[in-house]
């Protein structure tokens, strides 16, 4: 095996229904897909996709530019190296995780072609039958927010981030006590305000919903301050942005700052770093999901194989943004979400998706 050539595509992803968090609101991002064809012409395919530039250091058209200098940094190699491709892709390039997550991805499900083995298995295999996933209720008016949570509890839910911040903290309290009226006594609220609050805010947040039962998903922008929080709250502190690196999620591990995390795979590099995170994880018993920012079928059976793999008492769920753009680019296979579980692809070896051959249309680039 070794990769002949990368090509390129983009896709237009247009949202559905809106979609708010603190700082952006989604429209319509441009997907990042990726072929990674072997020397026989197997293709392995990969993808990432940011919901917006605020979310992480990133953007859609800065991760197609990373690819120009990537791509060119892996051919020749044996795919099926996976440290030795991501040992390449790092002498290349510094940081541009999620062009490298894109490229990883795509030699996960190379792999797992030539081997005629799910990606689950390459990764351990599953530990359950059933995916749990999480379902964002956005920024809105409490009655909304309330209205929402009730629908989706109604469809089988049980876990809800609710998001909050870039408004007055008194307008987040409201959604957050309306939300907690329509909750089960079986649902998981997590309130995630991609890093909205000060450390002020966020306390008095936790204060005046002392009686919610909830974790509080990266209220602040600085890991300083969700110390100052953890301090001083008694809710569970579940980090997503601040988890840049294996460095830091082990950092915040053994200082106790973390009950959780909320993890993507651009932002840590794919699935190779993801299982080195995710075995970590699992070690220190603390709970994490196996998201990414947004994105189609590709990246969502990636988030998905990966979270079959998780102990499920220590599962966050594995988040998919299918439901907010209602694309997939494998009708038969894509992941979906039913009764509030996800569904893991089965199409074949690999991530179990299945393409027609140009589905993708015409490459914005190829590397040869
Ligand atoms: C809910 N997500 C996984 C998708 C959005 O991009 C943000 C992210 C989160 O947890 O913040
Ligand atoms: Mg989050």
């Amino acid at each position: 095996m070794s990769i002949r050539e990368v090509r390129v595509y983009e896709v237009p992803l247009e949202t559905r229904s809106s979609y708010t968090m603190s700082n952006s609101t989604v429209a319509t991002p441009v997907s990042t897909v990726v072929e990674v064809v072997d020397a026989d012409g197997t293709i392995g395919y990969g993808e990432v996709c940011m919901a917006s530039p605020q979310f992480q250091p990133a953007h859609n058209n800065g991760i197609r530019a990373s690819l120009s200098i990537l791509a060119p940094a892996i051919l020749g190699i044996d795919p099926l190296k996976l440290t030795v491709i991501n040992a390449a892709m790092n002498t290349a390039m510094t940081g541009h995780t999620e062009g490298k997550a894109a490229l990883d991805i795509a030699c996960w499900d190379l792999i797992g072609k030539k081997l005629d083995r799910s990606v689950v298995d390459l990764l351990g295999g599953a530990l359950s039958d059933t995916i749990l996933t999480y379902h964002v209720v956005g920024i809105g008016t409490p009655e909304q927010a309330a209205s929402d949570t009730a629908a989706l509890l109604e469809a089988g839910h049980t876990r809800i981030q609710l998001k909050t911040g870039g408004r007055h903290i008194s307008e987040d309290i409201a959604c957050i006590q309306a939300v907690a009226e329509a909750l089960k006594p079986d649902t998981d609220l997590a309130v995630d305000t991609n890093r909205g609050w000060s450390a002020a805010e966020a306390i008095q947040v936790s204060n005046a919903c002392a009686d919610v039962r909830m974790s509080l998903e990266q209220p602040c922008a600085t890991e300083q301050e969700l110390h100052q929080v953890k301090a001083q709250c008694s809710h569970p502190i579940v980090v997503d942005e601040s988890s840049t690196d294996i460095r830091a999620v082990a950092r915040m591990i053994s200082s106790g700052l973390a009950d959780g995390f909320g993890l993507k795979l651009s932002r840590l590099g794919g699935l190779t770093t993801m299982r080195s995170v995710r075995d970590l994880c699992m070690a220190a018993r603390v709970p994490m999901s196996t998201d990414d920012a947004w994105g189609g079928d590709i990246i969502a059976a990636a988030c998905v194989a990966l979270g079959a793999t998780l102990d499920p008492q220590f599962s966050r769920g594995a988040w998919i943004a299918h439901p907010y753009h209602q694309q997939h680019y494998d009708e038969v296979n894509g992941p979906r979400i039913e009764n509030g579980l996800v569904t893991l692809p089965t199409g074949g070896p690999g991530l179990g998706l299945v393409f027609e051959d140009g589905c993708f249309g015409t490459p914005q680039a190829v590397y040869r």
